[in-house]
């Protein structure tokens, strides 16, 4: 039997997300000083980029000064690999996670233990927003090592009081063997995982519906409104949306709350900006653009303006939870996602929506680009039910027509749709890999 449970405002775990705006920005000024002039004073990178732009952290005098400082970019974190950003010496360091990324040498990032306290406070917050609290018992599938996910989601969970079970990613079987004997009501895990142990579930004999599972933290990929729906549909579980990246804490930047309409900054750790992608210049609230991220609290390793790719918007509107800091928009794609065909700009989540509207599509794609002749082109190939696998060709053509049709006037780009059994598609266990990019320049 499913339980709802609703987010007390104002309990102790969450009161700093409602403060005062006024404090809270007083606070924000306060932490963004004391920052800067330990990330000038502490590591040559900073030092360097703000003697480069003439500006000293006695500069910093409000909250719009930020816009002084230095952008800084994975590029400072690739050529100070592995130590060269931390702040703190090595005897105060307690912890490193790092990030594969796409090319080379991962990214590494540092944490105190005071580091390490701020972010179980952040993750912890992160699950009572989304109405988790003690008692829930908490299935973690982000994998544990040195991705932030596992360790992040554990720390925060452990600190609410709920019962952990640190299961870590994969093993789809034995995921489900817990869920069902565990009597799991959370699970966290990335979206497209917990798709696929959705569809292994029912294939078990043992839905997800007929479990205790009452709600999902899903993060650490781009996911769209109707991935949600039919997440929530197929599941009855409730899908909240989690973001974070390694560079600035790991899971717990934000969060949606029981609205599910944007997802809350903690804005007391967190500073952010939207700026345009190509110019850097700042972009006022509700016009969309890219989030830009100063650590407010990090001692290991401060961030100053880190340029996330990550495109958003912050909402102008107050949320009902009443929350006083800010939502933005779900992330759904990256400034580096976008495909250019033909000279058509492409981000797979527009790819994703569109064709998760068509009714008879499996929420289960893959995005193939290619060049022939020199020229670029895409298909999609998507599932569809074996019972509409087993149609006729005419009606098999007609949704594919469909699923083109809706592509096509999204992107406003003709792509080929290949209807594929179910199964066909690699499942992922982590971060999915929904492009295959097979031109070679
Ligand atoms: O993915 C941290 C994390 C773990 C977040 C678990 C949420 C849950 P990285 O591996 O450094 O860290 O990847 C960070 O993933 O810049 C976004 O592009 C993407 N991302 C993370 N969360 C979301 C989300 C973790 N909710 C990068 N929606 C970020 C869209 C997300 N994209």
């Amino acid at each position: 039997m499913k339980t709802e449970h609703c987010d007390v405002p104002f309990n102790n775990v969450s009161a700093p997300d409602f403060l005062a705006v006024a404090k809270l920005r007083e606070l924000q000024l306060q932490r963004l000083q004391c920052i800067v002039d330990r990330a000038y004073n502490h590591v040559m990178h900073y030092r360097d980029a703000m003697e480069q732009l003439e500006v000293r952290p006695e500069d910093i005098r409000s909250l719009d000064d930020v816009r002084r400082l230095p952008f800084t970019d994975k590029t400072a974190l690739r050529d100070n690999y592995p130590f060269g950003l931390f702040a703190s010496p090595m005897n105060e360091v307690v912890r490193v996670h790092a990030s594969s990324g796409t090319t080379g040498k991962p990214i590494v990032v540092a944490y105190t233990q005071a580091d390490v306290d701020v972010w179980s406070s952040v993750m912890m917050r992160s699950f009572a927003a989304c109405g988790v609290h003690a008692g829930d018992i908490v299935q973690n599938a982000y994998g544990y090592g040195l991705f932030t996910g596992g360790l992040g989601a554990h720390y925060g969970a452990e600190a609410l009081g709920a019962t952990v079970i640190p299961i870590s990613g994969g093993n789809t079987e034995r995921q489900i063997m817990v869920l069902r004997d565990f009597g799991v009501t959370v699970i966290c895990c990335t979206p497209s995982y917990f798709l696929h142990i959705a569809e292994k579930a029912a294939e078990m004999g043992m839905p997800l519906q007929d479990l205790p599972l009452r709600a999902g933290v899903f993060g650490a990929e781009p996911w769209t409104e109707n991935m949600r729906r039919r997440i929530q549909e197929l599941t009855g579980v409730r899908a909240f949306d989690i973001y974070g990246l390694s560079e600035i804490v790991g899971p717990g930047v934000g969060i949606e709350c029981d609205q599910q309409n944007g997802l809350h900054i903690f804005e007391d750790h967190f500073l952010m900006e939207i700026v345009n992608p190509d110019t850097g210049d700042p972009l006022p609230d509700g016009e969309e653009g890219e989030l830009v991220l100063t650590t407010l609290s990090k001692m290991a390793m401060p961030m100053l303006r880190y340029r996330t790719h990550d495109i958003t918007a912050i909402k102008t509107d107050p949320c009902p939870c009443g929350r006083t800091v800010r939502r933005i928009d779900r992330i759904s794609r990256r400034s580096d996602d976008m495909l250019i065909i033909r000279g058509v700009n492409v981000f797979p989540s527009q790819i994703e929506t569109a064709l998760l509207a068509v009714e008879g599509t499996l929420p289960h794609y893959q995005i193939i680009v290619d060049r022939q002749q020199g020229l670029d082109g895409i298909e999609v190939q998507v599932e569809v039910t074996a019972e509409l696998f087993s149609d006729t060709v005419k009606e098999l053509e007609a949704l594919k027509s469909r699923i083109s049709h809706a592509i096509d006037s999204t992107i406003g780009l003709r792509v080929a749709v290949s209807l594929v059994q179910p199964r066909t598609i690699t499942r992922s266990e982590g971060k999915a890999k929904r492009v295959i990019d097979r031109r070679t320049n």
